[in-house]
């Protein structure tokens, strides 16, 4: 819109065109105010009624709350309103009507339920607190994108209609692809594997995957968003060392950028990025000291894979983010690299926040003979994967990296009690749209 100016840049003196959405109306009697909320904040406008023209006053108050209006007025300094200054009409457009009726209240003045915040999405991101997440969110994705690419690495991008699946442990979305089955990529795993041994070698990816998770729960999504490093010439500590600086630097971006939205969300206080090194736990130092925690009704023998209130036992006893390392190889996947010296234990890892996982990663197996062999032990067939193995007879280097949950470490940087609330339109086993 020609001319137009944000809310939050109207100075006194100015003589502005401010555009938005009638946040409320407040009536006092001969005086009244229409509160005009933007992108930038939100501007009094004040309807004299006396003083001013009778068609101006009826459209100005009669819009009901939520319409689009553009008004046209001379700012002035007025140490009474929100932000101390006013705009004084001279004239007042309604661009879109609001029905009158809303689904919720994007004043935040009346609680809305999950379910109905997510189903009129739109309304919902009116409201402060809510679009700071988003802000928050693309802060980090672009912290993120920043970090990765001072390591080095090439953004890339990679196919979400594919062949195969890679992650054992989660179900796939077939589809229907020209008459033959395909499925929903689940990881770019096997992709970002193949681009270390191309001319790019350092690669990151932030992008959709695709999970039919059986479980109904507040941190599972069925589209999540990945965001996957893969290098070529480091091992899994040299991984684990960008992991987490990867993370520290999301952190340390939001505490640098978005003060106004924590704020918005009541964190301003309470958010710190961690410091210091997160510690690295073997996977038996984990069972261990979970098992003496005392929560689980039955202790962890080597092999077992960490049910979720051993991770959330673990997570209050160390405190802060940390690595689970040195896996049993028989529950990691045949991508990862078993340590040379006992092939029981894999070089894979997860990272973990207090109250859940957020990153898996390790070595990989790079030696052809290996891999085919690993793949035949988890019982699938190697030739199903031929694109992805024969790539290993011409030149595989040694590499390693990890994937890190986009909305997880949103959840848990600001403390979000359903990983939904950290996407604009989650996929759930109940919500196919919008
Ligand atoms: P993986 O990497 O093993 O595929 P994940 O990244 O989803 O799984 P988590 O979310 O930490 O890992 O879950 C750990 C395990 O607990 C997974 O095997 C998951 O399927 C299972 N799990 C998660 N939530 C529940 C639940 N509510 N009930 C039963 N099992 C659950
Ligand atoms: P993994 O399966 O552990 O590893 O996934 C990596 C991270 O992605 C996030 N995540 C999810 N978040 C929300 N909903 C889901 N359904 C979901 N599934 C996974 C978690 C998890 O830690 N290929 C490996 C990574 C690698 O080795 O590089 C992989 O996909 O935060």
């Amino acid at each position: 819109m020609q001319g137009r100016t944000y809310t939050a840049d109207a100075e006194p003196g100015d003589h502005v065109k401010v555009a938005g959405w009638v946040h409320e109306i407040r009536d006092l009697g001969g005086i009244a105010f229409l509160i005009l909320r933007d992108k930038s904040g939100k501007i009094q406008v004040k309807f004299e009624k006396d003083e001013m023209d009778e068609e101006l006053v009826e459209t100005g108050l009669g819009v009901h709350r939520e319409s689009v209006v553009v008004v046209e007025g001379a700012v002035e300094e007025e140490p009474r309103a929100p932000t101390g200054v006013e705009v004084t009409p001279d004239s007042v457009e309604v661009l879109a009507d609001a029905d009158p009726e809303l689904p919720l209240d994007p004043s935040g003045k009346v609680d809305a339920e999950l379910s109905t915040r997510l189903d009129n999405r739109t309304l919902d991101l009116r409201k402060d607190e809510v679009k700071a997440v988003f802000e928050i969110r693309a802060e980090v994705l672009r912290a993120v994108r920043e970090e990765f690419r001072d390591f080095y690495a090439t953004e890339i991008n990679t196919p979400k209609i594919v062949a195969t699946g890679t992650e054992g442990g989660t179900e796939l979305f077939p589809i229907t692809y020209f008459g033959k089955e395909a499925f929903m990529n689940q990881s770019p795993q096997l992709f970002k594997q193949l681009m270390v041994g191309s001319g790019l070698e350092r690669v990151f990816e932030i992008g959709p995957i695709f999970r039919a998770e059986e479980h109904n729960t507040p941190r599972h999504l069925n589209e999540a968003t990945s965001i996957d490093f893969e290098s070529a010439f480091i091992d899994h500590s040299e991984a684990m060392d960008v992991c987490e600086a990867v993370v520290k630097a999301a952190y340390e971006a939001v505490e640098e950028n978005c003060q106004t939205e924590l704020e918005a969300l009541g964190l301003e206080d309470e958010f710190e990025a961690p410091e210091g090194e997160f510690p690295r736990l073997s996977y038996e130092e984990a069972i261990q000291r979970i098992n003496a925690t005392g929560k689980l009704d039955e202790q962890l023998v080597w092999g077992d894979d960490l049910p979720t209130e051993g991770e959330k036992a673990l997570g209050e006893d160390v405190g802060e983010h940390y690595f689970i390392t040195d896996w049993p190889s028989e529950i990691k996947p045949f991508y990862i690299k078993d340590h040379d010296d006992d092939e029981q234990l894999s070089t894979g890892f997860d990272m973990m926040h207090p109250k859940m996982e957020l990153v898996s990663g390790g070595q990989r197996e790079h030696r052809y003979e290996h891999l085919v062999a690993g793949f035949e032990q988890q019982g699938l067939d190697p030739e199903s994967f031929d694109y992805y193995t024969k790539m290993f007879k011409y030149g595989m280097p040694p590499h390693a990296g990890f994937g890190l949950g986009g909305e997880r470490l949103i959840m848990t940087m600001l403390g979000l009690e359903n990983i939904r609330e950290a996407v604009l339109f989650p996929r759930d086993r109940q919500r196919l749209s919008p």
